[in-house]
């Protein structure tokens, strides 16, 4: 039988090696301009922290990938149609333009992109399918780019039973469900993207009341807030889940649920911001707060990704 084959870029933000890696990485997220040593120094205390300077994302994402390409091989069973999964970074190599390269090496033309993020944002996704599109069009590869999946009935079931499991902690702590307040948040990006008409915010408000929805939750009972912003002198959206939880506090809430909707994976932003810095002042203002587990390679996830990979896929 004739085969097709669809080569499949999955790209993911990146993560270093090694310690002695943070500083190039860091200077790759900075475009360029090394980091002043405070900074430095400031980034690499945090990953010492978060498992002892160990990098959780390379592994989730590596497990993406393999999850993904049994999805896609399970779909393909029999047919004359055959997908392969190439990884790209953002940050640090396999670059996003390595791994196209890699597919133009082994004889690929036609080829979907898709990023381990589900929400569009110009700034985010946009600049990955960007420089995916570039290295394509060099390479002689016709490519397709999902833009997002924010709104899979599978994505936010799989969130929904995160949230649920949580709720249901409280109750055994003593807390009724009526009074937690779910925080969903994601990562802020410069408030210059509102000029934009960038579709970053209302997307990620959208999966959290596709999911708020599924649980039943009044309007009260949850709020979106933004997390881990960059230290620049230009504005980012906000408020910051550290606004958000002391304001909640002082206004009563005790207890909090953190759902950080607009990442993957388990990986710096969530196991230091959250686990970390926001279980600090959690604790410091009596709060009884918990985090969602993250979706990592859960199976429905990978189905998620593959649906999408399959749709954009028809569209070569
Ligand atoms: O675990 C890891 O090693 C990597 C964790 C990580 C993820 C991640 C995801 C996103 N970022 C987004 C936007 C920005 C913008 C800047 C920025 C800076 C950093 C720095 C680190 C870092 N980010 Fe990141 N991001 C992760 C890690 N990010 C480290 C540098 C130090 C710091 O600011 O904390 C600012 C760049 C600049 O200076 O101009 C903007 C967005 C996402 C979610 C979507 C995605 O995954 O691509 C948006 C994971």
């Amino acid at each position: 039988m004739a085969q097709r084959t669809i080569g499949v870029l999955v790209m993911s933000y990146g993560t270093p090696r090694s310690m002695d890696e943070i500083e190039p990485y860091y200077t790759h997220i900075r475009r360029g301009s090394p980091p002043a040593p405070e900074q430095l120094q400031e980034l690499r205390d945090r990953y010492e922290a978060i498992v002892g300077g160990v990098f959780p994302l390379r592994e989730h994402t590596d497990r993406q990938v393999e999850g993904l390409q049994a999805a896609l091989n399970e779909r393909t069973a029999g047919s004359d149609v055959r997908y392969v999964c190439y990884q790209g970074l953002k940050h640090v190599q396999p670059y996003i333009e390595d791994g196209v390269v890699a597919m133009a090496r082994d004889g690929i033309t036609e080829a979907v992109s898709i990023v381990l993020a589900p929400h569009y944002s110009v700034m985010s996704v946009g600049s990955y399918n960007k420089r995916a599109q570039e290295e394509a069009d060099k390479q002689g590869i016709r490519m397709q780019s999902v833009k997002s999946y924010h709104l899979h009935p599978t994505l936010v079931e799989a969130w929904t039973e995160r949230v649920s499991e949580q709720l249901t902690a409280f109750e055994q702590d003593g807390a009724a469900q009526a009074e937690v307040k779910v925080l969903f948040s994601a990562h802020s990006l410069p408030t210059r993207i509102l000029e934009m008409n960038d579709p970053y915010p209302d997307e990620l408000h959208a999966t959290s009341a596709a999911i708020a929805t599924q649980l039943g939750l009044s309007d009260g009972q949850w709020q979106f807030t933004w997390q881990s912003a960059g230290q620049t002198a230009t504005p980012w959206l906000g408020p910051d889940i550290s606004e958000t939880l002391a304001g909640l506090a002082q206004q009563g809430v005790r207890h909090m649920l953190s759902a950080p909707i607009g990442f993957v994976s388990d990986h710096l932003e969530v196991m230091y911001d959250l686990d970390i810095e926001t279980t600090q002042q959690a604790q410091s203002l009596n709060v009884n707060y918990k985090r969602t587990r993250m979706l990592n390679d859960d199976s429905k996830f990978m189905n998620v990704l593959a649906d999408a990979v399959v749709g954009d896929a028809s569209k070569l």
